[in-house]
C-alpha cells in the first residue's frame, strides 16, 4: 500500500484548488475537532478506495462507501483494486490502534489534495468516519479544474469520537405496523447521523409484531390489528433477521422490546391463559394505556416469557433485551415486582442484559440491568445508586412523537410541545439532577406511533428533530450551539430531498 500512496503522490498535472474551509462544513453531529487547511481533495473517477485487509470488516466499510458514491455521483470506484492508469487519488481506510482514544468509535480523517486517510481502531469507527466523508461531498462537481468532473472535499484534519456509547432511536411498530422497507429507510437515515442503536417496540395492546414459532397465534391473531382498525402486520423471524443484518451492516444494533406485564392485550387476546385482568378480552385498536396485564402468579406466563425471550434472543445479536415494564396500572404492585424479578432471570438465562422502562426500578434489579428513563427520574436515580446504567429518553425533551406545536399534523402533546429548538437546546448528561455521568449509558429518542402509520408520517415527526438528537448524543455540550446547529441543519436539505424524506419544515430554520 505504501507503494500505491507513493505512486499517487506524483501528480501528473498540478491542479489549483479553490480555497475551502473545512471548519464551515455543515457536519452533523459536529466533530470533536476540525483543523482546516483550506485546499481540497478532488473526488473523481480516478479515485480508488483502499482498506486494511487483515480485517475483512474494513473492506466492507470501503465497499459501503463505494456504493454510496456510486448511488449518488454514479462513479464506480475500485475497492482494493485498480492500476496505476486508473488510480490517481486514494481514500485509504486504515486500521490502527493509535487514534489517541480508547473509544471504539473514534476516528481521524486527514484530507489532502491526493489522498484521504481515515484512521480507526475498529471497523465501527471507520464506518462513523465515512459518514463524515459522505457529508463532506458537495452537491455539485467542479467540471473545469481537471479533465474530469471533481467533487471537491475541503481539506484538513478531523479528530472525532462520541460522548455516549449508546445513541438510539426507537420505533413503535406495535400501534401501527411499519414494513421491512420502511424500517430500512429509517435505519439508513439514522446511520448517516451516526446513531448506533435502534430499539423496536415489537408488542403492545394493539398488536404483536414478531413471529414466535412456539406460540403461533401471537401473530396469527395478535398481529392482525393496529390503532384505528387497520390491517396490522408482523415480521417473520427471517424478516427480523434481515433487519438485524441490515442494521448491523451500518453498525447499528437492534434492541428488541416485548412490553410486559402491561401493554399486553394483543398477547392475552391471542392466548387468554396469559391474561391477569379477568375481564372479557377483545381486540383493541384505541390508544388508551394501562388496562391490560399478564397474570404474574401463573407458571404458564413464565413458560411463555421463556419461549418468547429464547426465540428472539436466538436471532438478536444485541446484548440487550428490553422487557418494557411501563404503565402496568392493571398489575398489583407486588405482582409487578415479582414479575420483573422473575423475567430478569429469564432474560439473563438467555444471555442478555435486561433493559426496562424506569418503573422496573421498583423491583430489586441486578446492577447489570439497564433502566430506561422516560418520566420519573427518581426511579433512575435509585437504580443508578445500585449500579445500573441509564438510557435517557425524558418525554418532555426527547419524545419524537410529541407535536412541534399546536398546528402539527401528527403527534401527541401529553408531555410537551417540542419545537426544533427545544429538542436541541438542553443537555441529556445534566438533565437528571444528581445522576452521575458514569451511570449514563446513553440517549434515545423514542417514536411512538399512535398517530402515524407510514414513512411520510414517521419522517414528519422524526425529522428534523432526530438529527439534533444525534448531535446531543455525540458532540460534547460545550461544543453545541443552536445558531451553529440551525445553519448546519438548513444545509441538510439536499440529502433529505435525495432520500425523499418528508421532514417538517420548521420556520425556525432558514431551509436552503
Ligand atoms: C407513554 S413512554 C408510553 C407509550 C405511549 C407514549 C405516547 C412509555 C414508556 N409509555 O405507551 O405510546 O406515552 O407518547
Amino acid at each position: 500500500l505504501i507503494v500505491v500512496v507513493a505512486a499517487c503522490g506524483e501528480q501528473k498535472k498540478k491542479i489549483t484548488y479553490p480555497e475551502t474551509d473545512l471548519a464551515e462544513a455543515p457536519l452533523i453531529p459536529k466533530p470533536l475537532k476540525v483543523v482546516p487547511t483550506h485546499s481540497a481533495f478532488g473526488l473523481d473517477a480516478k479515485t480508488a478506495i483502499y482498506t486494511t485487509q487483515t480485517d475483512p470488516a474494513f473492506e466492507k466499510v470501503g465497499v459501503f462507501l463505494a456504493q454510496t458514491i456510486k448511488d449518488r455521483l454514479n462513479l464506480d470506484l475500485y475497492v482494493n483494486g485498480g492500476t496505476d492508469e486508473t488510480v490517481e487519488r486514494i481514500i485509504f481506510i486504515n486500521q490502527t490502534d493509535t487514534v489517541g482514544s480508547d473509544n471504539p468509535e473514534a476516528y481521524q480523517l486527514y484530507i489532502k489534495n491526493d489522498s484521504v486517510l481515515l484512521n480507526a481502531k475498529t471497523a465501527e469507527g471507520a464506518f462513523r468516519g465515512i459518514q463524515t466523508l459522505r457529508q463532506l461531498i458537495p452537491e455539485t462537481s467542479n467540471d473545469t479544474l481537471a479533465e474530469r468532473p471533481m467533487w471537491l472535499i475541503p481539506s484538513g484534519k478531523i479528530i472525532d469520537e462520541p460522548i455516549f456509547e449508546y445513541r438510539g432511536a426507537m420505533l413503535d411498530v406495535a400501534r401501527h405496523f411499519f414494513t421491512v422497507d420502511e424500517v430500512k429507510k429509517f435505519i439508513d437515515l439514522l446511520a448517516y447521523y451516526k446513531y448506533n442503536a435502534f430499539h423496536m417496540h415489537l408488542s403492545d395492546d394493539q398488536g404483536w409484531r414478531i413471529e414466535i414459532k412456539s406460540w403461533p397465534k401471537l401473530t396469527q391473531v395478535g398481529g392482525q390489528t393496529e390503532v384505528g382498525g387497520g390491517p396490522g402486520g408482523f415480521y417473520t423471524q427471517e424478516e427480523f433477521k434481515e433487519l438485524v443484518d441490515y442494521a448491523a451492516e451500518r453498525y447499528i444494533q437492534i434492541i428488541p422490546e416485548i412490553d410486559m406485564p402491561g401493554h399486553t392485550n394483543a398477547a392475552s387476546f391471542s392466548y387468554p391463559i396469559l391474561d391477569g385482568t379477568g375481564k372479557k378480552l377483545r381486540a383493541y385498536t384505541g390508544t388508551h394505556v394501562g388496562f391490560s396485564t399478564f397474570d404474574a402468579r401463573k407458571d404458564t406466563v413464565y413458560a411463555f416469557v421463556d419461549d418468547v425471550v429464547r426465540e428472539i434472543a436466538a436471532i438478536s445479536p444485541s446484548p440487550f433485551f428490553h422487557i418494557g415494564g411501563d404503565e402496568s396500572h392493571a398489575t398489583k404492585k407486588n405482582d409487578y415486582i415479582h414479575f420483573v424479578e422473575k423475567v430478569e432471570k429469564i432474560v439473563q438465562k438467555h444471555g442478555k442484559r435486561m433493559v426496562g422502562w424506569n418503573e422496573i426500578a421498583q423491583a430489586k434489579i441486578d446492577p447489570s440491568t439497564v433502566v430506561h428513563l422516560w418520566n420519573e427520574p427518581h426511579h433512575a436515580l435509585k437504580a443508578a445508586q445500585n449500579g445500573s446504567k441509564i438510557i435517557l429518553s425524558p418525554a418532555k425533551r426527547a419524545y419524537l412523537d410529541m407535536q412541534y406545536d399546536s398546528l402539527s399534523k401528527h403527534g401527541l402533546h401529553w408531555a410537551a410541545f417540542i419545537p426544533v429548538d427545544s429538542a436541541y437546546v438542553w443537555d441529556p448528561a445534566t438533565y437528571v439532577e444528581g445522576l452521575p455521568r458514569e451511570s449514563i449509558l446513553g440517549f434515545e429518542a423514542p417514536l411512538w406511533s399512535e398517530t402515524i402509520s407510514n414513512s411520510a408520517e414517521l419522517e414528519y415527526l422524526a425529522f428534523p428533530r432526530a438529527i439534533g438528537y444525534a448531535e446531543l448524543a455525540w458532540t460534547p455540550a460545550e461544543q453545541r450551539d443552536w445558531e451553529s446547529y440551525r445553519k448546519r441543519l438548513a444545509e441538510q436539505t439536499p440529502y433529505l430531498d435525495r432520500m425523499n424524506v418528508n421532514y417538517y419544515p420548521s420556520k425556525l430554520i432558514d431551509w436552503k
